[in-house]
Formats: C-alpha cells, structure tokens, sequence
C-alpha cells in the first residue's frame, strides 16, 4: 500500500456557472430590468466585501462559448457560508432568468510533496496567503476539474511516494517557468465534487493557458495521470461590464 499524501486545507471554492435566458430578459420591462440590475449588483457588493475583512474572496467572469454566460466565484472559511450564498443568489430576481449549467464545489488544497518536512507551514505568512487567496484580479481566468488515472500501471494511489514527489516536482517547475504570467488555485474535491482537483487559472494573456497546459500534457504526471473534465474559459467582469452586458 502506498502512503496518502499530506495535505493542508484553506478556504472552501464554489465555482457558480449561470447561463442567461436572453428571451426572458428581453421580456421584462426596461425599469424590470433595472430593478433586478441593482438588486444583483447590491447582492455582488455584499459578496466582495468578505476581501476587505480577509473572510473570503469573489470573482465575477463572463464565460465564453456555449457551456454557461457567467461564472461567479466564491471562496469562504466554510460551507455553510457557501450554502447560504446560494440561497441568497437563487432567491433574487437575476436568479430567475438564468439556469445553472455547472457548478463545482472544492476547497483549496496544498499538498506536501514540494514542502520541506521541517517546515511548519501554517506558521508561515506566505503560506497561509496561498491557503486563503484573495483571487488574482487578471483579465480572463481558466477553470476546469481532473483527476490522477487509476488504471493498470498508470495507478496514481499506487505509486510510491518518492515516485510522486519526484513527479510533482518535475511539475511544480514547468509551473513555476509561468510564474508572473499564470497564477494558479489548486482546489481540492475528493469527496466533495465529481473530479478529484479543480484547476483554476488566472492570466492577462489567454495564449498561456494554451501553453502551460500544453507544456504540462507532455510531463509525465499529465502524459502517464491526468485526466481532464470540460473546460471553461472567463473574461473577468467589472460591475460596469456586467451591467452594459444586461443592459441593451
Ligand atoms: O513547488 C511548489 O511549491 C508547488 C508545486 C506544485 C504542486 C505540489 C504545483 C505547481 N502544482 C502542484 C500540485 Mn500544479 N497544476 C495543475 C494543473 O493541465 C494539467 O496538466 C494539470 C492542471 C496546472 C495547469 C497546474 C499549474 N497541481 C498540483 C496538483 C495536486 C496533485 C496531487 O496532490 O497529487 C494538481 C492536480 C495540479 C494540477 N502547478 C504548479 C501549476 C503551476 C502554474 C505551478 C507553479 C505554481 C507556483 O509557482 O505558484
């Protein structure tokens, strides 16, 4: 049996992805629409104000092709705060003309395998910033969960752990080759979501992402244990962007 890798949890990540019914929009009378703007922008305001306390992080992105419109994206200390924020999403009036193609719940996670032994990294202030980030404010953001192949000699959870760290290592320094260019969130959903990692990436400049992950697919840990779910791809929003996107 080959041993569980350590892990260290921060904040829990809900990936929230709204797909707008334009038809019902376009319905609703101009004051309607209006109304139902500054409603969604006052329940935005509450929801980024968590980032001035450090109790949390929000992002808003409009999502590019046919999978969902926006993508709201909440990190809180815990769940119940997440369930909370869906009920009071859902229940406001922007809530009701649009559905919810995707959505992904993980809490960020960094695991142990680059992180000296004799370290104490929860007294470590740097450490700590990357367990609850505040999310990088870059223009476009890449978002998409996998898991380590379990099939044959390809078994991740069989591998030993020497193996892995040298694995991860080779990984962490393709990632690093990004660094100023790519930030990443690695959350973690084992027992939470459908996939066993989130990915989620932030950049001003989309063409790294391509890159990156192409880079990546061609290092073992991807080439011999990734496996990906779909891809979603985000501009960020400003309150101003999203309410000329609402507004005709
Ligand atoms: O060295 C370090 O301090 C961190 C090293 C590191 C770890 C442990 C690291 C660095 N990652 C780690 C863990 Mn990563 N990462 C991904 C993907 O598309 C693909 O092929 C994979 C999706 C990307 C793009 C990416 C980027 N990483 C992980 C894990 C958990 C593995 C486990 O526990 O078994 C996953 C699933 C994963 C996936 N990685 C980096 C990056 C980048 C850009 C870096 C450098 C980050 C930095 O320097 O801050």
């Amino acid at each position: 049996m080959s041993q569980a890798v350590k892990t260290y949890e921060g904040w829990f990540a809900y990936h929230d992805f709204r797909k707008i019914d334009w038809n019902k929009w376009k319905s609703i009378s101009p004051s309607g629409r209006q109304e139902i703007i500054l409603e969604l922008l006052d329940a935005i305001a509450e929801f980024s104000s968590v980032e001035n306390n450090n109790e949390g992080s929000f992002g808003q992105y409009a999502i590019l092709g046919h999978k969902a419109d926006l993508l709201f994206l909440h990190l809180r200390p815990n769940i119940d705060e997440l369930n909370d924020i869906k009920t009071k999403f859902n229940k406001l009036g922007f809530a009701g003309i649009t559905s919810n193609p995707y959505s992904y719940l993980s809490v960020v996670e960094l695991s142990s395998y680059t992180i000296d032994p004799d370290t104490d990294p929860l007294s470590d202030p740097a450490f700590r910033e990357r367990l609850q980030p505040i999310l990088p404010k870059t223009q476009y953001t890449c978002f998409y969960p996998m898991n380590k192949r379990r099939l044959g000699e390809d078994n991740w959870y069989r591998i030993s752990v020497d193996e892995r760290k040298k694995m991860m290592k080779s990984h962490g320094v393709i990632g690093r080759s990004y660094s100023g260019k790519v930030r990443q969130i690695i959350t973690g959903s084992i027992g939470l979501d459908d996939w066993e990692w989130g990915v989620s990436l932030f950049s001003d400049d989309p063409l790294y992402f391509k890159k990156l992950i192409t880079e990546m697919r061609f290092d073992e840990v991807s080439a011999r244990f990734g496996e990906f779910g779909s891809f979603y791809v985000g501009c960020r929003l400003t309150n101003e962007m999203l309410s000329s996107m609402l507004n005709d």
